[in-house]
């Protein structure tokens, strides 16, 4: 009896698609679920990450969608006499093991389509019992035009924050559901739920974006927001290039986040627009950093107004 491992990107949402995808097709091949074990690759805890795959033997069959873990973590299962199959869009991954030459390694590269849009092209013609077949070419179609930063579909948007707004536990160590909760997804109901929610953030940005005002960092006064933390997680970059379009130059969000200690962080997030001027360079001058439009940076000061 066979035995398969299914190893996914995480926190991902294609990672997450893309490992249900190729789990219904193993179970409609006539795999039994309990030949199947599913691994969350979190990059953020890589060094213990060949942990998770100690159960696998000579001959077992281990899928990495969406991520390739590393190459250690490859080079290990291969010579355990294990079969690894990549399936892989990022280029940067793909080059880490494309020189890997063996004859149990399966390297799959797509740079123009998403892992799930490959997982389920692949399997395409067996059936698929996620969700109804056009719902599922839809969602994939949603999935694939989000997470390559497309922008080609006019729901998109309306998607992603549907799903957002499911709060999925995408590890099935930590969400034993998450199985039947990706099955019970009707990408018509997500759809509509996400047009309402992305409605609903405009009109709270429109009114965020009424009382903007200067910080003075440099030479620069920066028009700034406060904003609560969930806003800061979901609309600092909706906000930031905003008032950084107001400037011409920078946008800054801050807001105050309660640790677990009960002691407060202040986080601050600087956007610009076009390729003048370096966010960076205002982050680093409180510890700061990031990329060229986008950086962030705390400062624990008591008050916000003692950046004035
Ligand atoms: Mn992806």
């Amino acid at each position: 009896m066979d035995t398969y491992t299914i190893a996914f990107h995480y926190p991902c949402a294609d990672g997450a698609f893309a490992m249900k995808l190729e789990y219904d097709s193993l179970v409609h091949s006539g795999v039994e679920p309990k030949n199947i074990t599913l691994v969350a690759v979190d990059y953020r805890q890589a060094a213990s990450l060949l942990s998770k795959f100690e159960h696998c033997r000579a001959g077992e069959i281990v899928y990495f969608l969406d991520t390739i873990g590393s190459p250690e973590v490859i080079a290990a299962l291969l010579d355990r006499e294990c079969h690894v199959i990549v399936v892989e869009h990022h280029e940067e991954a793909y080059n880490k093991v494309k020189d890997i030459k063996h004859k149990n390694l399966v390297l799959v590269y797509k740079s123009h389509q998403c892992a799930t849009k490959m997982v389920f092209l692949q399997n395409k013609d067996t059936h698929l019992r996620f969700v109804v077949e056009s719902d599922l070419e839809k969602l994939v179609g949603l999935i694939d035009d989000h997470d390559r930063q497309a922008k080609q579909l006019e729901d998109t948007e309306a998607y992603y924050a549907g799903l957002c707004d499911l709060k999925l536990e995408y590890d099935p160590a930590k969400n034993s559901e998450i199985l039947s909760q990706l099955d019970r997804i009707d990408v018509n109901e997500l759809v509509s739920r996400g047009k309402a929610i992305v409605a609903n953030n405009k009109s709270i940005v429109a009114s965020i974006l009424e009382k903007p005002f200067p910080v003075r960092i440099g030479e620069w006064d920066i028009p700034t927001v406060i904003v609560t933390p969930q806003q800061y997680i979901s609309l600092s970059t909706e906000l930031g290039v905003a008032l950084a379009n107001q400037s011409g130059h920078f946008g800054m969000v801050g807001a105050t986040f309660t640790n677990a200690d009960g002691s407060k962080t202040q986080k601050f997030s600087v956007r610009s627009i076009g390729e003048k001027h370096d966010t960076r360079t205002v982050a680093k001058m409180f510890g700061g950093g990031g990329h060229f439009g986008a950086s962030g940076f705390v400062y624990n000061g008591p008050l916000v107004m003692q950046l004035l």
